[in-house]
């Protein structure tokens, strides 16, 4: 282990040595502890990113040069970009049959909002099942191992603060049937918080650093670094259906959008998205715009913080939002390009600052302060930053109904109630199209409480056979 002159060395040279400031106050296990995570920080970027971020951060121009994005609609028919979803669904059903897709999930974050003391993933997702989020995820997996004969490994990304209580879930659960060898969990980076006015990193405690995780951008070095991109190679995997943990709706592996993404004339193959119509100007998902920058124009996402209000407020002629392209963190992303992004020196996605309310040690007096405004700062890397280093990307428009019910807070918009009511009312919409009659309120909401086993499929005729002659009472709480 490192001594403690050469971490005070290194941390002299880039003005940070008040970490070791209550070092000599701290029992041995404390001062290995402290010792240790300093070794693991990378201290000497520190000073670039400070000067970039804290004391001289460059105003994000927004950009002048911006038109919304000619997305693959939902409606394969549709006039405006019409698709053959047969052929591609069935490009992508071979690729799985063949073994060529794993699943990657990035449950890295703090899910601060959510206000739930443990890995998100292990939240309630089923309202009538209790099941949680990995389950969701595991089932729906399940179903498509069964499905196309083939496993879909799963890559799954941690944090440190996450990695054991992420694993132990899963080994109490028997990895809900999944097998465990084809299940890798990584963790990804830390990066040091930062006070905002003066770029010195925060200490959480007298022996440990405040830290936060890297951003979701972070799992494309951590991929590399944890061995699994050797791992997919290994395999044989050649492309990887990415999803958020906080999206019980989402199909874990999609056909189709594997199809286009592997085979679309205007696809490369490295990095695919799909998105959903915006409701309004306001809401909280990234948007997918062509941008030119420096004489290349390409696809982009720009985050809601970053995206300019007056933008996001124009309408079409037929009413609609111009730029109403809503990232739902949702993409298929090629292990090639993956491959090519990790190995290359010069590779490097930006930052992004999120100000935030950080308990720290005060260094005079050594109490942990909890600050009533905004003190800290952290940075984060986001994954769809590597999309405008593609040849080429594309995006397939989807049903928020289908594919959209994240749980991200505690109540009202995006929680577990949210989330419930979207899934009985696609349940609902599979039923009535197999002719089940579903009870609905005057104002059409369903009279009932509905949940769909992932494992039994992703669309209704998956579910045909298993719900004929099924009745629902009004007020029912079933699982399909
Ligand atoms: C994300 C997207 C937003 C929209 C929305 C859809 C970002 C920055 N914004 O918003 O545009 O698509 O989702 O639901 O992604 N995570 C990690 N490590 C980290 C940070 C996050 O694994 O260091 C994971 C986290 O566990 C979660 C996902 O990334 O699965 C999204 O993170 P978030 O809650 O910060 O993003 P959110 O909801 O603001």
């Amino acid at each position: 282990m490192a001594s403690y002159d050469s971490v005070l060395a290194r941390l002299a040279r880039v003005g940070q040595e008040h970490l070791l400031r209550f070092y000599e106050t701290l029992s041995p296990a404390h001062k290995a502890q402290l010792l240790g995570q300093i070794s693991e920080l990378d201290l000497e970027s520190l000073p670039g990113l400070i000067e970039r971020y804290i004391k001289s951060p460059a105003a994000s121009a927004p950009p002048t040069d911006i038109e919304p994005v000619d997305a693959y609609p939902h409606d394969a028919g549709d006039r405006r970009k019409p698709w053959d979803r047969a052929r591609y669904r069935k490009l992508g059903e071979d690729l799985l049959r063949a073994g060529k897709v794993a699943a990657f999930m990035v449950a890295g974050g703090q899910g601060s909002r959510l206000g739930y003391d443990g890995p998100k993933g292990c939240f309630r997702a089923g309202e009538v099942s209790r099941r949680s989020l990995f389950e969701f995820f595991a089932l729906g997996l399940l179903g498509a191992q069964r499905r196309y004969g083939r496993v879909v490994p799963w890559y799954i990304m941690t944090s440190p603060q996450n990695h054991g209580s992420t694993i132990a879930y899963f080994q109490e659960h028997k990895s809900f049937g999944l097998d465990p060898a084809s299940i890798m969990f990584f963790q990804q980076g830390m990066l040091p918080s930062l006070d905002l006015s003066t770029g010195k990193v925060l200490l959480a405690r007298p022996y440990e650093v405040a830290t936060n995780p890297d951003g979701h951008g972070g799992s494309i070095a951590a991929l590399s670094k944890s061995g699994a991109i050797d791992d997919m190679v290994h395999r044989g995997i050649e492309h990887l259906s990415y999803f958020q943990v906080d999206n019980p709706l989402v199909r874990t592996v999609d056909p189709a959008f594997l199809g286009l993404h592997a085979g679309a004339p205007d696809s490369s193959g490295e990095m695919s998205s799909k998105m959903i119509p915006k409701v309004s100007p306001e809401e909280k998902v990234g948007v997918f715009a062509m941008v030119r920058r420096e004489g290349r124009r390409s696809l982009d996402v720009i985050e809601y913080s970053d995206f300019p209000p007056a933008l996001a407020k124009e309408t079409t002629p037929d009413g609609k939002l111009r730029f109403n392209a809503g990232s739902i963190a949702v993409h298929t992303l090629g292990v090639p390009f993956l491959r090519k992004l990790a190995s290359d020196p010069g590779f490097e996605l930006p930052y992004h600052r999120a100000e935030k309310k950080i308990p720290h040690v005060d260094l005079a007096t050594g109490e942990i302060v909890q600050p009533q405004k905004n003190n800290g700062l952290k940075l984060e890397k986001f994954i769809f930053d590597a999309i405008p280093m593609c040849r080429a990307s594309i995006v397939l428009e989807t049903d928020r109904i289908e594919e959209f019910a994240p749980i991200k807070n505690a109540t009202g918009v995006d929680s577990a109630e949210s989330c419930a009511a979207i899934q009985s009312e696609r349940a609902a919409r599979w039923l009535e199209s197999l002719g089940v009659r579903v009870p609905r309120r005057s104002d059409g909401s369903v009279d009932a409480v509905l949940e769909i086993d992932p494992s039994h499929g992703d669309s209704p005729e998956d579910l045909r056979d298993r719900v004929r002659g099924l009745q629902v009472a009004p007020g029912a709480r079933l699982v399909i």
